[in-house]
């Protein structure tokens, strides 16, 4: 391990001060995705809050198949082990961009983060956060694994790879500590999930949505299932997390999809 990420895992373990996210923490200088490690985890039963860290991804991956791309070294790439009541699995995406905006938003002032359904962050209409989920099913102990790429301190993004990135360091001008960014995502996802409940569900969703990426506004929705288009007035988020769209049919909702605005003719993903 390098001493740059071993001083990150020190200050880390130093700062975060959590019962049991990123108790357990893996870290790599380079691997091919830590989202890969971590679903090997939950096969062999790892605890949940498990943390799979590294500098490097070579096959970073994101929803459906793409890629994320991110400098070694300058950014926070990580996978985390969670293992809720069944009831709150799909909810994982929607909590997990909720502690994370809450998060991001103590070292990003004054400009608002927003979230881009299902679960990307955004300063400035710009991708500084992307999140993948993923179920693990099999075996004897199931699990999700919640895979971050937060852009940190990275100066300049590839057009191909990532054309409508930006990261904390570009947004605010400022250089922002890793070590510290991390321990605050672990402390709000852990205070999230520790109090989850009905009650707590309903603060999130209104969370959500207070921040959410063009609410209101007219977007189109590619569908996952077969890239079929739909147009829409964005209202909201459903408690199951499915995306609210009010089409010419009515109040419809979709589990999976990419929106994008009239306005824009690429799918910025
Ligand atoms: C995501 O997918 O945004 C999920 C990204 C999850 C990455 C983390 S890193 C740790 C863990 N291990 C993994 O292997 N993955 C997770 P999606 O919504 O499909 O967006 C992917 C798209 O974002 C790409 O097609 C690019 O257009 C764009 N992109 C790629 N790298 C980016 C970056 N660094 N910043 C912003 N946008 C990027």
């Amino acid at each position: 391990m390098s001493s740059a990420l071993d001083d990150l895992v020190s200050s880390v373990r130093d700062r975060a001060g959590t019962t049991w996210i990123g108790r357990h923490i893996r870290a790599f200088d380079t691997v091919s995705s830590t989202n890969s490690l971590a679903r090997d985890g939950v096969l062999r039963g790892e605890p949940s809050g498990t943390l799979y860290l590294a500098e490097n991804q070579t096959e970073g991956r994101g929803r459906l198949g793409r890629r994320w791309v991110a400098d070694a070294g300058v950014n926070l790439t990580f996978s985390l082990i969670l293992r809720p009541p069944l009831e709150y699995v799909g909810l994982m995406g929607i909590l997990s961009a909720v502690a994370l905006r809450r998060a991001l938003s103590l070292f990003v002032t004054p400009q608002p983060i927003h979230i881009k359904w299902p679960n990307d962050l955004l300063v400035e209409g710009m991708k500084c956060t992307g999140m993948l989920m993923e179920n693990v099913t099999q075996g004897a102990n199931p699990g999700v694994v919640v895979g971050i790429g937060v852009n940190v301190n990275q100066t300049s993004f590839s057009p191909v790879d990532a054309p409508n990135a930006t990261s904390l360091l570009l947004a605010t001008g400022r250089h922002v500590p890793r070590a510290d960014l991390l321990a605050v995502i672990l402390v709000e996802l852990e205070d999230l999930l520790d109090s989850l409940d009905e009650l707590s569900l309903h603060t999130i969703i209104q969370e959500y949505q207070d921040h959410m990426y063009r609410r209101g506004e007219r977007v189109r929705l590619y569908l996952s299932s077969d890239g079929r288009a739909v147009e829409g007035i964005m209202m909201g988020i459903r408690p199951s997390g499915a995306l609210r769209l009010r089409t010419q049919r009515g109040d419809e909702e979709f589990y999976a999809g990419d929106v994008t605005t009239q306005n824009q003719t690429e799918n910025v993903g």
